[in-house]
């Protein structure tokens, strides 16, 4: 399996502003042509893994700046670099600094209850790197001291308890990678595609390795009255008091008080110094600086699951309690508001995943649905994860419409925005996993379409 044509250049969505300049600087300068094909040739099999994931496919550019660099050797081929520990904690290169979480404009009136959203188009395989996890707060984050933190649990137990910080963290724990969306992930295209990239149709999702105590043994060890107890309250320690109702089910099973995101202390804006991770669920029930379980008999009623986070129906009632998130995909490259810059081999590269288990396969037409190739997906496919998948792709510089779906284990089929609205109508803001359409015009500009 490989590309067979010459590789694509790819020019990054506009916010990807670094990039796009590095692409005029390199089309200003020339090389001649003797010197072009040889090292053309040299970097032939390098070439075809630099086009991916939003990343500038700089290595067949004519005249690129790299070129010169392997026959003249500049500066930094011939003087000392920084010291070890230069940086106490490591920051990414500043040429990557176009790659940031960002705010829609005009989305929320206030940034303390707003949302920043994942550059997912230029990420690659499927850990969110912390400081890129998208962001929503309904109050607002504080750098909680750890030391004064406490989760206590109480309710349907036999002994309520406080736990400290430090006695959580002396439990046997575990560590899971799992995707987290927020329902409100591509809320703004229920209507009508609304936002140019997939940054904005899809950034508010994050995936990352997690590490805390099961919220099982935590039940457990204040002795839960099991045949009474049927969901548990999860409460933030934020202005928010933000409280959802999670069934007994669920909290007995996959659920993780967590201090740990990819191998280090949450970050602030993600709970720190402990939050919930409910595998599968909307970003809501993940509830941040966690400071209360209550173990009840029945759901409590709470703004956040009673008239927020709801599906209005189309036959006017609202779908309440929402909690998985299903099975849904995205292209994240070639997405809305990047550029082909001439014919020849992408590979196309997105996302599935599935609140209720693993992604069995994903699909992906190059022709608005009406022929699919299923994509190959890398590993590691785990349950209630992100899975990255790719797919081969010559694009003969004609019009595309690019899309993907998913099917998950349990055999469910991501469905089409006709499919969905039939069922949901059109009043609904949350849980819209509908395929994704990309149209490619001629010239090679990316934009967000829909198809029903
Ligand atoms: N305490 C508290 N927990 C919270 C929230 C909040 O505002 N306060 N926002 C929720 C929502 S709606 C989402 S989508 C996720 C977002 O998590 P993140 O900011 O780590 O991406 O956290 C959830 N947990
Ligand atoms: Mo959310």
């Amino acid at each position: 399996m490989g590309p067979k044509g010459k590789p694509g250049r790819l020019q990054p969505a506009p916010e990807n502003f670094l990039s796009a300049d590095l692409i005029d600087q390199i089309s200003k300068q020339g090389l001649d042509n003797s010197r072009r094909q040889f090292l053309r040739q040299s970097f032939a099999t390098a070439s075809a893994a630099l086009v991916s994931g939003g990343a500038l496919a700089a290595a067949d550019h004519p005249g690129a700046a790299g070129e010169e660099a392997i026959i003249q050797l500049p500066q930094h081929s011939k003087t000392l670099g920084n010291p070890v520990a230069h940086l106490p904690y490591g920051l990414p290169s500043k040429h990557e600094a176009y790659l940031q979480r960002r705010e829609s404009p005009g989305l929320t009136r206030r940034r303390e209850s707003s949302i920043a959203f994942t550059p997912l188009q230029g990420l690659f395989g499927i850990i969110t790197p912390s400081g890129l996890h998208f962001e929503r707060h309904h109050a607002g984050w504080h750098d909680i001291d750890p030391a004064s933190h406490r989760l206590m649990i109480n309710g349907l137990v036999a002994t309520p308890k406080v736990y400290t910080l430090g006695e959580l963290m002396r439990l046997p724990s575990v560590s899971r990678m799992h995707f987290i969306e927020c329902g409100a992930n591509t809320a703004m295209d229920w209507a009508n595609p609304a936002v140019p990239s997939v940054q904005y149709t899809h950034g508010m999702l994050s995936c990352c390795e997690f590490t805390g105590v099961p919220l099982s043994l935590l039940l457990e060890d204040c002795g839960i009255d099991k045949s009474a107890a049927k969901f548990v309250l999860a409460e933030g320690a934020d202005g928010a008091s933000l409280t959802r109702s999670i069934p007994i089910e669920f909290a007995l099973d996959d659920v993780i008080v967590a201090w740990g995101m990819n191998g280090e202390m949450l970050r602030p804006e993600n709970g720190y110094p402990l939050r919930l991770i409910v595998p599968g669920a909307q970003g809501v029930s993940w509830v941040k600086w966690l400071r209360r379980i209550e173990v009840g008999d029945a759901p409590f009623a709470t703004r956040e699951e009673s008239t927020q986070y709801i599906d209005l129906m189309p036959d006017g009632l609202s779908r309440q309690y929402t909690l998985i998130q299903e099975c849904k995909s995205v292209i994240t490259s070639p997405s809305g508001g990047q550029r082909l810059l001439d014919r020849g081999f992408y590979n196309i590269t997105g996302l599935a995943w599935s609140g209720r288990g693993r992604i069995a396969r994903v699909d992906v037409s190059v022709d608005g649905g009406r022929n699919w190739t299923t994509a190959r997906l890398e590993s590691p496919v785990l349950p209630k994860c992100l899975t990255r998948f790719n797919l081969d792709w010559e694009w003969q510089g004609k019009p595309a419409l690019l899309q993907s779906r998913a099917v998950d284990e349990t055999g469910y089929v991501q469905p089409k925005i006709s499919e969905l609205r039939s069922v949901r109508g059109t009043r609904s803001v949350y849980h819209n996993n509908a395929i994704q359409s990309w149209r490619v015009e001629a010239a090679g500009e990316v934009i967000n379409v829909q198809i029903s």
